[in-house]
């Protein structure tokens, strides 16, 4: 097992095996035993592009030989920061395919984020687009490279690199003999009970914790999520999230498609009129959407300008949807309605297509394994009466049992007994088992399903010259669910704005998506009876704010945008 990985229990690793819920079967080889039973059937699509299984089989082989000529090893790791593109399937399938560890990496992280998750993964390679919503990432990468020593490699998806660097289209391009690929792959076959990817956390504390999922668990759960779904063959899923997330990598999204034989669609456009029209030109039938991007589609006012009957199933997931927003789906956009819970540590819980209304409008269904084990308790860890709300901890065949490499992080994180803290709140519907969201213990942000650290940016902010004390908290938004506010306290009285601010903070190079959008300069802060900033009374001042100025016109009537 590698250094910092921590595995279940010996005897519950046996009982998955046992109970035919670990399959033994790495990523890598289950792609190509799909690629062996459909060859020519379409696997990947992008724009005009179409990529049958055969061909990414190959492509994927291929890869993987060219980056063990370049001295990617088991067991090592790669940062992979790549948009929904080609190049991103074939990496990583390459890279599990010879047990190489990709570490999943937002395209909108800057240096900071990548410094600290390369650092902290020891990771050898960096696989980068050359360029990005205008971004740069070649010069990124070449100081990530001067700055992290075990960084030796970066691989390039596109046509421009600096010296030092590859471009993946060259180690596609050579030519290698099919019997000398296959006896290297079968050399490097992964052991499926280490980990095969690392994903991020959202985080509680500080910088994002590194989550290791390994070949069995992340098969079995891409699996039941599909098979929840009735994705097959003739499934078409929509990729529209970044593939990095777990949402769109395995739940079931890219792996839960390809692996039960369907098509997935690669794309990076999120605006209402560009999916309504990849709906109607690749009859998408699923399609992931957070519930920012479900109100935008329901309010698009151009929607029936597009045949987009070819849709079945909506899978809205990352944050907590509206029940009025659910009740909207079936009536205007004609197709079914699933809400799914899930988290990179593991547990997902998914309705059913055919659950009643109260169940798909209200909550988010049941765990997918009969083999998932999840409590309700209150602050003392003790379970609460059924109905009543508590804290989710959970535990099963493919939640993880530590973080990578954080001891003391996991001591908290953790139960003794092996259950995950999720820092979720939830009550348990006694007669259906289903869950319905109630809040968040942990302390993070979640706009519109991308989830920022408060603790992280209230660093940052501490650091300012004019700041002395601050605290980031939620405050409400119609569309994005949640947005980031930043309450502060000034070394001395002095003008201080929210654009200043902002300017400073992303010089610290974070990704944008984490800056504060409101800024409330006061006197002094609640505190809590311990002495503690309380966040409740911030919530509870700003959530009021929020209320008064929408109903004044021309306030809180911005555009929110998914970034
Ligand atoms: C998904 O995964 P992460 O790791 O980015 O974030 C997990 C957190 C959860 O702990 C919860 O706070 C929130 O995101 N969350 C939801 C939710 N789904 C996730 N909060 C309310 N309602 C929901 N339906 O976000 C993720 C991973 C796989 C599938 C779907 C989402």
């Amino acid at each position: 097992m590698i250094e910092g990985f921590i595995p279940w229990p010996k005897d519950l690793s046996e009982e998955y095996v046992f109970n035919g819920y670990w399959r033994n079967i790495p990523l890598g080889q289950e792609l190509d035993n799909i690629a062996e039973i459909f060859p020519s059937r379409v696997a990947l699509v992008l724009n005009e592009e179409k990529i049958t299984y055969s061909q990414l089989k190959e492509t994927t082989d291929q890869l993987a030989v060219s980056f063990i000529e370049r001295g990617i090893r088991s067991t090592d790791r790669v940062i992979v920061q790549l948009p929904n593109i080609l190049e991103f399937v074939y990496c990583y399938f390459a890279f599990l395919k010879i047990g190489v560890i990709p570490v999943m990496c937002m395209p909108p992280f800057r240096k900071t984020e990548i410094e600290h998750i390369a650092t902290k993964s020891m990771a050898k390679g960096y696989v980068i687009p050359d360029l990005h919503r205008k971004f740069n990432f070649l010069e990124l990468a070449q100081e990530i490279s001067e700055t992290v020593s075990s960084i030796e490699k970066v691989f390039v998806a596109g046509h421009d690199c600096y010296d030092g660097q590859f471009l993946i289209k060259d180690l596609l391009a050579k030519e290698y003999n099919r019997e000398e690929i296959e006896a290297t792959l079968k050399k490097c076959r992964p052991d499926p009970f280490e980990p095969a990817v690392f994903l991020l956390s959202g985080g509680t504390t500080g910088l994002p914790k590194i989550i290791p999922r390994t070949h069995n668990d992340y098969l079995y759960m891409a699996n039941m999520a599909g098979l929840n779904l009735g994705v097959n063959k003739d499934t078409v899923y929509l990729a529209i999230a970044p593939l990095v997330h777990n949402m769109t990598l395995a739940c079931p999204g890219l792996m839960g498609t390809l692996f039960r034989g369907g098509k997935v669609i690669l794309t990076t456009v999120t605006d209402s009129e560009n999916l309504c029209k990849v709906i109607e030109k690749e009859k998408i039938t699923h399609i992931p959407l957070v519930p920012a991007l479900i109100l935008n589609l329901l309010n698009f006012d151009k929607r029936d300008d597009y045949d987009i009957s070819s849709l079945q199933v909506i899978i809205s997931g990352g944050s907590k949807l509206n029940p009025e927003v659910a009740k909207r789906v079936k009536p205007e956009v004609g197709s079914d309605l699933v809400q799914q819970f899930g988290m990179a540590e593991g547990l997902l819980a998914q309705t059913q297509i055919d659950d009643v209304d109260e169940i798909k409008f209200n909550t988010v269904g049941r765990p997918v394994s009969p083999a998932d084990q999840i409590k309700i308790v209150d602050d003392e860890g003790n379970e609460v009466q059924p109905g009543e709300t508590g804290e989710l901890y959970c535990r099963g065949p493919y939640t993880i049992r530590g973080y990578y490499a954080a001891p003391e992080h996991n001591k908290n994180a953790f139960t003794k007994d092996g259950f995950y803290k999720s820092g979720d709140m939830f009550k348990l519907v006694p007669q259906s088992g289903c869950l319905i969201v109630e809040g968040r213990k942990k302390d993070l942000i979640n706009r519109g399903g991308e989830k920022i650290n408060c603790e992280e940016i209230e660093n940052l902010v501490l650091s300012h010259p004019k700041v002395d004390n601050a605290a980031l908290v939620a405050m409400p938004d119609p569309v994005m669910g949640e947005k980031a506010c930043i309450y502060v306290t000034l070394k001395q009285k002095e003008e201080f704005t929210l654009a200043e601010l902002n300017e400073f903070l992303l010089e610290k190079r974070i990704a944008k998506f984490k800056l504060p959008e409101r800024l409330e300069v006061i006197e002094q802060f609640p505190l809590t009876t311990v002495g503690k900033i309380s966040k409740k009374h911030l919530r509870r001042n700003i959530e009021d704010k929020v209320r008064e100025e929408s109903k004044e016109p021309n306030k809180g009537c911005e555009k929110s945008e998914v970034i």
